[in-house]
């Protein structure tokens, strides 16, 4: 996202010149039953004209509140509109609600970056990044919290988080100015302790700032924001959780330079830090950021991420979440956002069995976003390039071999395997291809291991990969299309010195 700040500075003159954007003209409130990716099926006005498209939703933040004496689960996300250009036409927001975290109710557009210039008489067009909102029993308010660029005196650009309230948390928000004093950066989230007491904190480009706002006052700070201490390869989306009496301090990685965003935490018996950094908790899903809150409801725990699982596109990302664990020591378990192995059975490798063979057609379980992307033909009238379908994979039989056919650029198809010994193999994957240029790539646990590779003859034939590193345990190996067309018909995993 660093690169995305960079480019805001340089970008910023033209985005002053975008067009309106477009409030739609839905019926809210709007429930339906969704499943990951989530709220696709939930129309919306793409920017700046009047077509609809499916709704992008992007930087959970879930919180329970209980209304009417029920408890239900509230999401405020920001908005992906397409067609993107980067993040910068992120200009609204929208809140979603469930009880059974199976139906769940769109209430609609919040706030937008109009409102912020019309109520407040500050901002930019766009650029509505992540939010977080706190109810605030005291004065029975919903306090909403936003981060979005102004002209500072100098007539350079700062970031500001605004701040918009409302006594009920689906709708009327106005805006009543920002949190003076708060540094220059993105993604604030606010925490509300056992005893009340409010913290603040926002962060981006490694910096993670900390404070409290007045009790008294949740648009003021108590004090100043310091920086987070301990915090290992911050690079932003600030999320605070507490667990048995410890606070849970969750952000994104830097990873994002490379692979896509790693979502990771770090404990402390203070809401302030200092921070023990604990390691990771979600790998990166395939594009650049990432960006989760976690939250208990009905006595169980969930992890809110985003991924581009639905439109191929990092900038036309979708809500998704999944259950998470602490375990018996509090530290948070990997989210299995990734299915499980063909019928259930990992393919072993490692130890005494120094090769196996795992025929393509036997990716994971778990379908659609789990354990395989896959496009279709656009809606009418919708312009995104991907569109998924949750088909199964195409699978064909031809001279006696049966394999996964017709992969395009953008999908990708998984396999969990059980690894005995840590170290280095060999993959040998047996693929054809019909169409100039085919390349692909091999992820493991959402890490590029093989770089690109070029398949550069049709007719079946071995393409090696040679020395790719595995953990000992469970892993994924994703196979992702970047070009081209690619038939597989299987892969055998050697232990790189026995054979
Ligand atoms: O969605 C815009 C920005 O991307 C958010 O503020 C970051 O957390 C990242 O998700």
């Amino acid at each position: 996202m660093k690169k995305l700040l960079l480019l805001l500075l340089s970008s910023i003159t033209l985005t002053l010149h975008a067009q309106e954007p477009q409030k739609g003209n839905f019926d809210y409130p709007i429930t339906k039953k969704t499943s990951n990716p989530l709220f696709v099926e939930f129309d919306s006005p793409m920017y700046g004209s009047d077509e609809i498209g499916p709704l992008y939703t992007a930087d959970p933040s879930a919180h329970v509140w209980t209304i009417d004496g029920k408890e239900e689960l509230y999401l405020y996300a920001s908005h992906d509109m397409a067609p993107h250009r980067g993040c910068d036409r992120m200009d609204r927001y929208h809140v979603f609600s469930t009880e059974d975290m199976v139906h769940w109710t769109d209430h609609g557009e919040i706030l937008n970056a109009d409102d912020v210039r019309e109520q407040g008489g500050w901002g930019i067009e766009g650029f509505m990044w992540a939010p977080d909102c706190a109810y605030n029993p005291a004065d029975e308010t919903y306090y909403f919290y936003f981060p979005h660029p102004d002209y500072a005196p100098d007539g350079s650009h700062i970031w500001h988080i605004g701040v918009a309230t409302s006594k009920f948390p689906d709708r009327d928000f106005k805006v009543v100015g920002w949190v003076e004093g708060a540094p220059s950066l993105i993604d604030p989230c606010v925490f509300v302790d056992d005893d009340g007491q409010p913290y603040i904190y926002n962060g981006g480009g490694a910096k993670c700032y900390g404070g409290k706002l007045r009790k008294d006052d949740w648009t003021k700070l108590d004090g100043d924001m310091k920086p987070m201490e301990g915090l290992v390869d911050f690079h932003e989306a600030t999320w605070i959780h507490k667990y048995k009496g410890r606070y849970y301090l969750s952000h994104s990685d830097n990873n994002n330079f490379r692979d896509g965003n790693q979502m990771k935490y770090a404990v402390s018996d203070s809401p302030l830090g200092p921070w023990k950094d604990m390691g990771i908790y979600m790998y990166p899903t395939g594009v650049e950021t990432n960006h989760g809150s976690i939250v208990e409801f009905r006595g169980k725990w969930y992890a809110f991420y985003h991924t581009g699982n639905y439109s191929g596109i990092g900038a036309l990302r979708s809500v998704c979440f999944d259950p998470i664990e602490h375990d018996r020591k509090g530290r948070l378990q990997i989210v299995r956002n990734y299915g499980n192995p063909y019928r259930n059975k990992w393919p072993v490798i490692g130890s005494n069995r120094k090769h196996v063979t795992v025929q393509a057609e036997h990716y994971n379980d778990g379908g659609y976003h789990y354990a395989y992307f896959k496009h279709r033909d656009a809606r009418p009238g919708n312009a995104p390039a991907y569109q998924p379908t949750d088909e199964p994979m195409g699978i064909s039989t031809a001279n006696g071999i049966t394999y996964i056919n017709d992969l395009t650029k953008g999908e990708w198809v998984r396999y969990s395997v059980k690894v005995k010994e840590a170290g280095r193999y060999d993959i040998v994957c047996t693929m054809a291809t019909a169409a100039d240029g085919t390349k692909f790539h091999l992820c493991v646990n959402g890490h590029n291991k093989s770089g690109e590779v070029k398949l550069d003859s049709s007719g079946w034939y071995p393409i090696e990969l040679r020395g790719i590193e595995l953990q000992a345990g469970e892993q994924y190996l994703d196979f992702r299309i970047d070009s081209g067309r690619l038939d597989f018909d299987r892969m055998e995993i050697i232990s790189e010195h026995t054979e």
